[in-house]
């Protein structure tokens, strides 16, 4: 089934109401976004995009980009969304990666591949010649296993892998969240995430979708804006730094949230304060859930029930999830372990990856999330760490790894280490830790990764040191650096 069927069908039943609600633009309905995907189906078509072919697509956060997504889906084309903070190099590797039939990009783009542009105003060459005429419903059928999107992670080896997710893996988990989060026919979702990963794209767009309930559709989060809209709104799906940062706007109360029935939280922890100070603000209890961009949802706190702070809830239905030691045994209740997934969520492997993808799944079908929890005798599980080096900064992964690499290639450095430690807004903030000969300052390692390395994975600090902490195997000792500078950005 190819999961824009299940769209489709739902839009055409609620052709004439609100789809997405966009502030300073005009509203579209579900008819109109129907439309609008045919459109961008015509413009794929024009350009030879072919079943089962990657679109690459760095663009900016519309309806527009919506509608490519779905249409991309439609034609069985597979979706490929990229950070539109990523430099030329990074965007590089992707294309010669996936091998596009089309980037689609924000603006023009030497690529070596066939290239379109959509701005952030809908604008653009993909739509611009393409004829208005209505396009016929349907989707080009898709076995269960067919790829709907590959979404790029990056890995501990600091080359990014490409999750390869199928209609099979969408639908499930989709259906599995409306079920899970009570998706009601009168919710209206308030949508300030990007929509280049899990969990604006899929998780936050696929719960309307398949309800055909409006969504109101913000370019990027704006705690100002986002209270402007709650009263419009019931459900709210973000990253712990939105709530963070809601929680320090003085007209966000118990009475602007009024309307609201669900704050759900994902992509990094929540901390049980961050949990604490929400509810004492507005009343709400925030619902904590858990996923990777390779399994999708995996836990969630309940909808009805306790959600208990610093816990990710429980497994999803149809979801197995285990705490293991580390050749894959199932730990006894409440030890900490490796936390690892099966079922319908779980994605296909790693793009042109077999012996990556080989090594992170069991004899038996779990995947090793990197993740390491408990679970306690009911089944509720709490993540404790994290066995991969990785940080997670306002919800976006950046593998230390790949920032070291490009900062060991300045000549003075010597090594470099590179670490994540609390951030008041971001949760984790990343920071580097370098041993040079001679001088080197900030400026220098900025200077260095600018236009080579997304903004966002850049250290927001550099400190100069004379020697790394080693243990007896000579490994950098991450966790000595983390505790010494644990105060720098917080
Ligand atoms: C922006 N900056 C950041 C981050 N975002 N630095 C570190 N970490 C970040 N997350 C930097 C910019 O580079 C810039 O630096 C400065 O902050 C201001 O940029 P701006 O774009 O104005 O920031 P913002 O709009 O305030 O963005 C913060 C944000 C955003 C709203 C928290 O990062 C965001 O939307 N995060 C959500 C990420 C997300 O959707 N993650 C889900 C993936 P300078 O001033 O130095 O140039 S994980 C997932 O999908 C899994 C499956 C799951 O479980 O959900
Ligand atoms: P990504 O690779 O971007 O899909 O990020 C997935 C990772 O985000 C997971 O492996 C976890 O480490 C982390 N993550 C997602 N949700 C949560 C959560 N609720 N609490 C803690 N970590 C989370």
């Amino acid at each position: 089934m190819n999961i824009y069927a299940r769209f489709e069908a739902a839009f055409q039943d609620a052709a004439d109401a609100p789809a997405l609600l966009c502030p300073g633009r005009e509203d579209w309905t579900h008819g109109r976004l129907v439309e609008e995907v045919g459109r961008a189906a015509r413009a794929l078509d024009a350009r030879q995009v072919g079943v089962g072919d990657r679109v690459l697509v760095q663009i900016e956060k519309t309806p527009e980009a919506v509608a490519l997504y779905l249409a991309c889906l439609k034609t069985g084309a597979v979706y490929v969304p990229i950070n539109t903070a990523y430099t030329k190099p990074e965007v590089e590797y992707f294309i010669a990666d996936c091998e596009p039939a089309l980037f689609v990009a924000g603006s023009d783009f030497d690529a070596g591949v066939p290239v379109a542009t959509l701005d952030g105003v809908g604008g653009g060459t993909l739509l611009g010649s393409v004829s208005e005429d209505p396009v016929a419903p349907g989707s080009v059928a898709r076995a269960d296993d067919d790829l709907a999107a590959i979404i790029y992670t990056s890995g501990t080896t600091g080359r990014a892998k490409g999750a390869m997710l199928t209609h099979a893996n969408l639908i499930s988990n989709a259906e599995t969240l409306c079920q899970a989060w009570g998706w009601r026919d009168d919710d209206v979702l308030l949508h300030a995430l990007p929509i280049f990963h899990v969990h604006g794209l899929f998780v936050a767009l696929h719960c309307a979708f398949l309800n055909a309930t409006p969504v109101v559709f913000h370019s990027r989060f704006d705690a100002e804006a986002i209270i402007r809209d709650l009263p419009g709104s019931t459900v709210m799906m973000g990253v712990p730094t939105f709530y963070t940062r809601l929680v320090r706007e003085p007209a966000f109360d118990a009475a602007a949230c009024a309307h609201m029935r669900l704050f759900i939280s994902g992509s990094a922890p929540l901390t049980e304060q961050a949990f604490a100070a929400f509810e004492e603000r507005t009343g709400f209890p925030i619902l904590e859930r858990y996923g990777m961009s390779e399994t999708l949802m995996n836990t969630s706190n309940p909808l009805h029930g306790e959600r208990v702070a610093g816990t990710v809830g429980f497994a999803l239905p149809g979801v197995d999830v285990r705490i293991a030691d580390p050749a894959g045994r199932p730990l006894p209740t409440g030890e900490v372990g490796s936390i690892e997934v099966r079922g319908p969520n779980v994605f296909k492997g790693y793009w042109r990856m077999p012996e990556r993808t080989a090594e992170e799944f069991r004899g038996d079908g779990f995947f090793v999330t990197g993740d390491l929890g408990t679970m306690d005798a009911e089944g509720r599980v709490t993540i404790v760490g994290r066995d991969k080096d990785l940080v997670i900064s306002g919800g976006y992964n950046i593998y230390p790894k790949e920032v070291e690499t490009l900062i060991d290639e300045i000549p003075e450095v010597l090594e470099s280490a590179v670490i994540g430690v609390p951030h008041a807004d971001f949760g984790e903030g990343v920071v580097a830790v370098v041993v040079t000969r001679g001088q080197v300052d900030e400026e220098r390692v900025d200077a260095h990764l600018q236009g080579r390395l997304a903004r966002y994975k850049q250290p927001k600090r550099v400190i100069r040191v004379d020697e790394l902490p080693r243990n007896a195997m000579g490994k950098v000792q991450k966790n000595v650096l983390r505790r010494k500078y644990a105060d720098i950005l917080a």
